[in-house]
């Protein structure tokens, strides 16, 4: 999938152009920067748009303008971009990399170029070790420590890569496969099968006839940027999104004796392997042995797992937190999914930071067949995000009453993203959120404050009342920055306490709460809601992230708001 990719280059493109001094770019960075927002959030193969219905297809896309479009074309037939490289010989800056470090955006970048001829983090950690960065202008020795934590922080999460990127590639190559007609089987297993937030490689299974030429089609696929290992059984590459991808081809005797061994972490299958022995069997890869070496299981995972006296659990459980011991017992909970969701509570317009309008978005929930949705576009304080102040949701939520009445094959709930703001009160006057149906509250601002400090801004918000659901609470962004500090078991027994709603953002790089923390939440037998947080009509699809990550946390369907329906939506709200 050329998708990554091609958002990649955009925002690189976007932000070299924000360093041409020469001239005001400031709507082209806003194009490509839209664009690359499109293109990376977009679940469907760009090529595959654009094979469909050429330049046209692609301008139908939210953002994409005709030389955005022209620039993607170019990638698609040349795999090179005219534009980025002529930017790039100016500027040789690993862009990518060194905005991705808290504390630098672009124009940090630019100016740790120019005054220390930063190229590359390297550099950068070079730069913070002699000390060089307090020395200039704008920077001091605060943010220079903020970036040498930025730095470790990078370091550590070097080479896993969002399940929101991996996911899509993994099913584009599973996919390809399939058509080739070379294979049987194809499946995809480890992390990205668990939905585990971040992906260290794929791992796909495939059962054929031969296995040669298996490899052989999938070592030429486009998508990959060059051989690793070659194996007949067993190949690994680097595609061209920057993640390793291993594909094994397995005899369809021990296709389940794989797959369950390579999805199941390791701690899940070590587990598993001392079970199987203490039964008197040997379980590898390739199933499930007696003593003499005959076979008892393999063809499929049920047939090991039930071999092994247990029930089959959801890949998403396997991963040794006691899901053994409960499917032994068979009391493996029903996970939410997909199917169970009916509508979502985080959604903005272009009422303030949102792409489309209220009925464009309406219109999307509805096609994916959610029976409701709640507007929350942000308040004021959120002013690069174009919040509203109370006079103006005053307009908007009149302008959602007029279009409440009229939409049809959805609801419309009231609401809004409303700031906590620094000492726990909310960002909008009672009189308006009493209008409304629900409210979400969130942090955006003062994210380093201490824990102590944070905890009772929280606790404070939540005390108010007008919180009910608490969106995206520890407003990490993964591989991008913490987590807010704060004690979260003082939190959920507050939210306990004043009926909060714990949200699951879905957005791929948020996740959050996280599947750790969905577990520790649900405890405290608190509610969740899963939503997509979107900010454009394509978003929507981006729901399955968060159903991954609330079956990570063990959810059920009577946990999760959103499954309700709208009448009884409306009802636990009014409580
Ligand atoms: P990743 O790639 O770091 O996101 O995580 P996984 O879980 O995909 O790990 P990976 O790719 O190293 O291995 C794929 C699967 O193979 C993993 O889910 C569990 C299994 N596996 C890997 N190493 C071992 C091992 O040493 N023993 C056992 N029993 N299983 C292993
Ligand atoms: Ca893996
Ligand atoms: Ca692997
Ligand atoms: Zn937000």
């Amino acid at each position: 999938m050329y998708n990554q990719r091609i958002a990649v280059l955009f925002y690189e493109i976007a932000d070299m152009l924000t360093l041409d001094k020469n001239a005001d770019r400031k709507f082209e960075v806003l194009a490509y920067r839209k664009a690359a927002q499109t293109i990376e959030s977009l679940q469907e193969d760009v090529a595959d748009l654009y094979k469909k219905g050429g330049l046209a297809e692609l301008m139908e896309l939210p953002g994409i303008g005709k030389s955005t479009a022209g620039a993607i074309e170019e990638f698609i037939k040349t795999g090179k971009m005219a534009k980025y490289d002529d930017l790039k010989k100016r500027y040789p800056i690993d862009f990518t990399n060194l905005t991705k470090i808290q504390g630098i955006g672009a124009k940090s970048v630019f100016r740790l170029y120019e005054s220390l001829g930063v190229k590359n983090v390297a550099d950068l950690k070079k730069a913070v070790e002699k000390h060089r960065i307090r020395e200039l202008e704008g920077f001091g020795a605060k943010s220079e420590e903020e970036i040498s934590k930025g730095i470790a922080q990078f370091e550590a999460s070097k080479g896993r890569m969002l399940l929101g990127t991996a996911l899509p590639e993994a099913e584009t190559i599973a996919k390809k496969l399939q058509k080739s007609g070379l294979v049987e089987k194809v499946i995809i297993s480890g992390s990205t099968r668990r939905m585990k937030e971040t992906v260290g490689d794929l791992d796909i299974l495939v059962t054929a006839k031969k296995s040669e030429p298996v490899m052989e089609f999938f070592t030429k696929l486009p998508e990959v940027e060059r051989i690793i290992v070659a194996g007949p059984t067993k190949t690994t590459v680097l595609l061209g999104i920057g993640l390793t991808c291993d594909v094994r081809v397995v005899e369809d005797k021990s296709f389940g004796a794989a797959l369950q061994y390579f999805t199941g972490n390791k701690d899940h299958n070590v587990k598993l392997r001392e079970i199987a022995i203490r039964k008197g069997y040997k379980l590898n890869e390739y199933g499930l042995f007696d003593r003499k070496g005959k076979s008892v299981a393999g063809r499929t995972e049920e047939e090991i797992y039930e071999a092994l006296g247990m029930d089959t659990m959801p890949p998403e459980m396997r991963e040794d937190h006691g899901e053994i011991d409960i499917a032994t017992a068979h009391n493996l909970p029903k996970l939410v999914q997909i199917e169970d969701i009916k509508g979502d509570f985080h959604v903005h317009t272009n009422h303030s930071d949102g792409d489309n309008t209220i009925a464009e978005m309406a219109d999307a929930a509805r096609r994916l067949g959610r029976s409701y949705i709640g507007i929350s576009d942000h308040s004021k304080s959120e002013r690069i995000a174009n919040g509203m102040d109370d006079k103006q949701f005053a307009k908007h939520l009149d302008e959602l009453e007029r279009f409440q009445e009229k939409a049809e094959g959805i609801k419309i709930l009231k609401s809004a993203e409303i700031d906590i703001l620094k000492d726990g009160s909310l960002d909008l006057s009672d009189k308006t959120m009493d209008r409304m149906d629900y409210t979400l509250g969130s942090i955006h601002t003062s994210l380093s404050m201490g824990r102590e400090e944070m905890t009772k801004r929280i606790i404070k918000a939540f005390e108010t009342g007008y919180v009910s659901i608490w969106a995206h609470p520890t407003d990490r962004l993964i591989n991008g920055r913490a987590p807010i500090n704060v004690d979260l078991e003082k939190v959920f027994e507050s939210a306990k306490d004043n009926n909060v709603v714990m949200e699951i953002d879905a957005l791929p790089e948020r996740l959050d709460l996280s599947d750790e923390n969905i577990f520790k939440a649900r405890k405290y037998g608190l509610k969740f809601s899963i939503d997509t947080d979107s900010h454009s009509i394509s978003n929507f699809e981006l729901l399955r992230y968060g159903i991954g990550t609330a079956r990570r946390g063990w959810l059920t369907k009577s946990d999760v708001i959103n499954t309700l329906g709208y009448d009884q939506v409306v009802k636990f709200f009014k409580k």
